[in-house]
């Protein structure tokens, strides 16, 4: 095949000769073209077509069993040399890695059709968006990069005769979880997936590209990849805040980033406008003040406990033209349902292993969707959705949150003395495991910055970079950080979460702009209970006070646990945060 670009020509050709499809499709972004596939899957079972009337253009897909969450053990930096990856990626030798996954791919799409799919990350033309082209044998792939990127002939445009484009290839093959490489080759802006037909695993534009890739190449260039959520808090008086959050997968990005504020907030004329909900990228402006866009054009969100009270928002996005995979199939009208959507749970039904689920399965315990099923849902879709969404210069930040799982030790929100303070926190960051990834769930372990599993390179390079980039900006966004999942003795949350996250947001707002009050604590400034807005909450201020509380034993052992994870950097840990790790260890003293 010919195009314009040398670099494409050459990906594609060699790799039609490796994997030898019996046919190749460009996608051009056409209707026509994403109807015919479309019509495709559904005839070959791949897709359920759901009801038209309630969900229209909405589709169901079910991944195997064994493909249904990302695979970190099978995931793969493989770079020149181990150091470049560091101590927390899996890493295999390049020359290696090629050479192994060249014999599995070898005819892997015999019989098959290999698309290729040009996408943008960001906005067509922005100067922070970058090209990639994923070269598939999977319809879902093609549809679901469609909604979650911009795609088409519009981008072979943009990128013209230049070779500057992530390559990824991704082959089903026999879905053999013993086979299984989702490999990332940040040197050669490459990317090799095989052996799996699940979102994260697969849409390339997202966690391979977006934040393993495009961390180490804002290593190079001098900005930033992150995972993290992008909102508008708009003010009373018409004036728009920016903050940029960072939680683990399933810790409640999607859910703040469409928070809807409570009656007390909304009255006086508090909004949130969503600009992302999962990836951020961040560069410096000329103003000296950090800028941020999500490169996404989608939602992948989880559907578990999506409903009309806790997220409207992203319920409403799912309506209309969105790809539900591992949900419950609704035999009754034919639409869709999900653990925590209604308690209306259909009578008949197909569970998300494809097995007939009603009544009697629900009592035997047996889940109807999968912990980790989601919802592909186009951005335009979002009730919520940010006027910005689109400034190909992105939204300047005000603030930047840390959070994750922690059932103890973390308070309700805290706030670090300075920027190399706050890269600490981000550095200690400690969440329970969720199923978002294959494992055991519920397991505290350090994710630092939520990028343990995303982090293209060495994560104490990551840290340094961190580290320069606040030497670099001028007007530096506060860094704070949260936990809404606190619990008491019978492991109940403390704090209502959802929509009453907003009563958080407003203290750290209210703190970039000098009007809210907080007191100095050994880990860092913690609201004054009296300062969080509890009007319309079933709660005290002492309720407030036991969530913003600091038991020194408690850090006394977390700053045990970090002194063991810092070990992992010898001498490549940065100084400011060694120098940090001591103050804290001296502050508890
Ligand atoms: P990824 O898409 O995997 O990156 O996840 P995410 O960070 O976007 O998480 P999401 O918003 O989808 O939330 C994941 C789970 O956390 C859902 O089951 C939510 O119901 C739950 N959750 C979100 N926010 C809160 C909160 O404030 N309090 C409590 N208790 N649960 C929450
Ligand atoms: C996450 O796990 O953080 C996700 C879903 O956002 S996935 O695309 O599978 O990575
Ligand atoms: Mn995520």
């Amino acid at each position: 095949m010919q195009f314009l670009s040398k670099g494409v020509e050459k990906f594609v050709n060699d790799s039609i000769e490796l994997c030898q499809p019996d046919k190749v499709m460009l996608i051009d972004g056409s209707e026509e073209q994403l109807n015919a596939l479309r019509a495709e899957a559904v005839a070959t079972g791949e897709m359920i077509k759901l009801n038209e009337e309630l969900l229209p253009g909405c589709y169901l897909h079910r991944t195997k069993p064994n493909d249904v969450a990302r695979v970190e053990g099978r995931t793969f930096i493989c770079t020149e040399k181990q150091e470049t990856a560091g101590p927390t990626n899996n890493w295999m030798q390049k020359d290696e890695a090629y050479k192994m996954l060249r014999d599995i791919y070898r005819g892997a799409m015999k019989g098959r059709t290999m698309y290729i799919i040009p996408y943008s990350m960001g906005a067509v033309g922005s100067p922070f968006s970058k090209i990639g082209i994923e070269l598939t044998d999977s319809i879902y792939v093609v549809l679901n990069m469609n909604i979650m990127t911009r795609v088409g002939q519009k981008v072979l445009d943009q990128l013209g005769s230049s070779d500057d484009f992530v390559r990824g290839l991704h082959a089903k093959a026999d879905v053999d979880a013993e086979k299984r490489y989702i490999c990332q080759f940040p040197e050669d802006n490459t990317i090799m997936s095989v052996n799996s037909a699940y979102g994260g695993n697969v849409l390339l534009g997202k966690k391979c590209f977006a934040l393993r890739i495009a961390s180490y190449q804002g290593w190079h260039e001098g900005w930033m990849a992150e995972h993290m959520l992008i909102l508008g808090l708009e003010k009373p008086n018409g004036e728009t805040k920016y903050i940029a959050a960072a939680f683990p997968s399933a810790c409640g990005k999607t859910n703040l980033a469409m928070l809807i504020p409570p009656e007390e907030f909304a009255k006086r004329g508090y909004k949130i406008h969503t600009v992302g909900d999962d990836i951020a990228w961040i560069r410096i402006g000329k103003d000296g003040r950090m800028y941020a866009i999500n490169p996404e054009n989608g939602f992948f969100g989880v559907a578990p406990g999506t409903n009309v009270k806790s997220n409207p928002n992203a319920l409403a996005s799912t309506r209309k033209n969105t790809i539900f995979t591992n949900v419950c199939h609704n035999l009754e009208n034919n639409t869709v349902w999900w653990e925590g959507l209604d308690k209306n749970p259909p009578k008949k039904a197909i569970d998300w292993q494809g097995n007939p689920w009603g009544p009697e399965e629900q009592a035997a315990g047996i889940k109807g969707a999968h912990p980790n099923s989601r919802f592909t849902a186009p951005t335009i879709n979002c009730p919520c959705l940010s006027d910005e969404f689109e400034n190909p210069q992105g939204v300047p930040l005000d603030a930047i949150v840390f959070g994750g799982r922690r059932a103890k030790t973390a308070p309700l929100v805290y706030e670090a003395r300075d920027w190399n303070h706050g890269v600490f926190v981000g550095s200690i960051m400690a969440s329970e495991t969720t199923a978002a990834a294959s494992g055991a769930v519920g397991v505290v372990r350090r994710d630092p910055m939520a990028m343990l599993p995303f982090c293209g390179y060495h994560m104490a390079d990551y840290f340094a970079h961190w580290i320069e980039m606040g030497k670099k900006v001028k007007h530096q966004p506060k860094i704070f950080n949260v936990n809404w999942f606190r619990t008491d003795e019978e492991g109940h949350f403390l704090w209502p979460g959802f929509g009453d996250n907003m009563r958080v947001l407003d203290w750290i707002i209210r703190r970039t702009e000098g009007t809210a009050k907080a007191v100095e604590t050994p880990i860092g400034y913690v609201p004054d209970p009296a300062d969080i807005n509890i009007n319309g909450l079933d709660m005290t201020e002492a309720d407030i006070a036991n969530l913003l509380s600091v038991d020194k034993e408690l850090w006394r052992q977390d700053a045990e646990g970090i002194e063991e994870f810092y070990k992992k950097f010898g001498d490549k840990l940065p100084k400011e945060l060694r120098h940090e790790l001591d103050v804290l260890e001296n502050n508890l003293r």
